[in-house]
């Protein structure tokens, strides 16, 4: 484990034969409570939206839940020494707020909390350094029948479950993140309806996501008076948005969606304001009445590092009529103010998930987050691929996986190279789980789950990752 006294040095690099990275480079993997641990009913945790939407018929493909997922409240041990094999230096996790503050209000749930000990013990007598995750998408019901995050209490709550937590395991835990990628959150959950709670109205989206980066301000502010040697940040999912051709209406195409996918959540956390523009685009959606005075000085509580998922680009264009409208995250109702914009489809190799695969998105999106808001450390908090996986005589030989983390590695070098202050990255994901609307269909794991009977099989790729940390680097090519 890094010597908690002493941060990962940033932004050096040992030039050579090999890639090497900055020494202290935090490498690890991640997941999330609702996708791995399974349990839902025990330990006195209560339903979250997540339950609720995969419990109600039509939502989620196959009708999969998270009932059991992983089973990982039950197999902590197995997974943390799985962990200390591949030698990760460090596990990203979220809490289940349903566990921990059943209900979202009221005591803490010690069965919940003793839940997150266990592991956070786990972890540390094996040298692996937590990570936390206040807040994975998985909002107690209760809280949802009081108006979601569309309502503004939610994030006065989301701040008390958040000392809570802090209390409980801030002693032993590190590092800190409140939300993981609030534009899912916001516009899956409340523009398009593909995740929980499944609700589609473009005004609540937009309040939805105002208020998830309030509550973000009010937890780091809790997280601060309970915990002053924290390390706190937040989590974003940010895309290069590209132009399909430099026509002013594309331009103005890329233009209008990096303002929701990216400035909508930047700018606020790490600049105090909304973008002028994007709050134009929005006139006919949303006045923003919901913006309260000392709202964005709140959002804008400053941080300790920045945490970056990537996975692809948007390429755009303008509107064309009779266009067909694209699915999921391409859905026009997850772009109000913007629903005729056109994502434009370039023919390079993809994923299962069909996201197009482009490792210098990641150059570019760091170098931005860099040069255009902060200087603070950044991490990739999530980078992966799913792809369909076979079991051949015991092992899963997942090489396009493989050259998925291998190519963006390469990118994470470079943008080191290139002055971005990378701290660390954390391969998404560490384990097949529950890809939310996808249910099991999509395997994003370097260990390989076979649901059926919860055995484990590290995946080629986790080997090779296993070697990567051992040797803090790639071998040029
Ligand atoms: O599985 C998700 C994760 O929960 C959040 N980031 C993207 C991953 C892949 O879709």
């Amino acid at each position: 484990m890094s010597n908690p006294a002493s941060p990962p040095a940033v932004g050096v690099l040992d030039q050579g034969p090999e890639l090497i990275f900055p020494p202290g480079f935090l490498w690890g993997a991640a997941t999330a409570a609702y996708q791995i641990e399974g349990a839902a009913a025990e330990g006195g945790r209560t339903p979250s939206i997540w339950d609720t939407f995969s419990h109600t018929e039509g939502r989620v493909l196959h009708g999969h839940t998270g009932d059991v997922a992983c089973d990982h409240y039950h197999r902590l041990g197995e997974d943390v020494a799985l962990m200390a094999e591949l030698g990760l230096k460090s596990y990203r996790f979220s809490v289940s707020w349903s566990r921990v503050q059943p209900g979202g209000t009221g005591p803490a749930n010690v069965a919940g909390l003793d839940f997150y000990r266990r592991l956070v013990d786990e972890l540390l007598s094996h040298g692996i350094e937590p990570w936390l995750t206040l807040y994975h998408w998985d909002l107690p019901q209760p809280l949802e029948d009081a108006g979601g995050w569309p309502a503004r209490d939610t994030a006065a709550r989301f701040a008390d479950y958040t000392a809570l937590v802090a209390d409980a395991l801030g002693d032993r835990v590190r590092y800190w993140t409140t939300l993981n990628e609030p534009w899912c959150s916001a516009f899956l959950g409340y523009g398009s309806g593909v995740h929980a709670p499944g609700r589609t109205d473009g005004a609540d989206a937009v309040r939805a996501g105002h208020h998830l980066m309030l509550g973000h301000g009010l937890a780091v502010q809790a997280l601060r008076a309970a915990r002053p040697q924290a390390q706190v940040g937040v989590t974003v999912n940010l895309y290069p948005v590209t132009p399909a051709s430099d026509a002013p209406a594309d331009v103005d195409a890329a233009r209008r969606i990096d303002g929701l996918a990216n400035r909508f959540f930047l700018d606020p956390l790490l600049r105090g304001a909304y973008p002028a523009d994007l709050m134009a685009d929005l006139r006919d959606v949303t006045d923003f009445g919901h913006v309260r005075d000392g709202d964005l000085a709140t959002i804008a509580s400053p941080l300790d590092l920045v945490g970056v998922n990537y996975y692809s680009r948007h390429v755009v264009a303008a509107p064309v009529a009779g266009a067909e409208p694209e699915p999921y995250w391409r859905a026009p109702s997850c772009w109000p103010g913007s629903e005729d914009v056109r994502f434009v489809t370039r023919g390079v190799p993809v994923t299962d998930m069909n996201w197009e695969i482009d490792a210098p998105g990641l150059v570019e999106t760091l170098r931005r987050v860099h040069e255009e808001y902060t200087d603070l450390p950044l991490y990739v908090t999530e980078n992966g691929s799913a792809f369909v996986d076979e079991v051949v005589d015991g092992r899963v030989d997942d090489v396009d996986r493989l050259a998925y983390f291998d190519a963006h590695l390469r990118a994470a070098h470079e943008a080191i190279g290139a002055g971005v202050p990378l701290a660390g990255y954390f391969a998404w994901s560490l384990m097949d789980n529950f890809e939310w609307a996808w249910g099991y269909t999509k395997r994003f794991g370097m260990i390989y789950v076979d649901y059926d009977s919860q055995t484990r099989i590290p995946k080629s790729s986790a080997r090779w990752y296993a070697e990567v940390i051992r040797r803090n680097g790639l071998a040029a090519h």
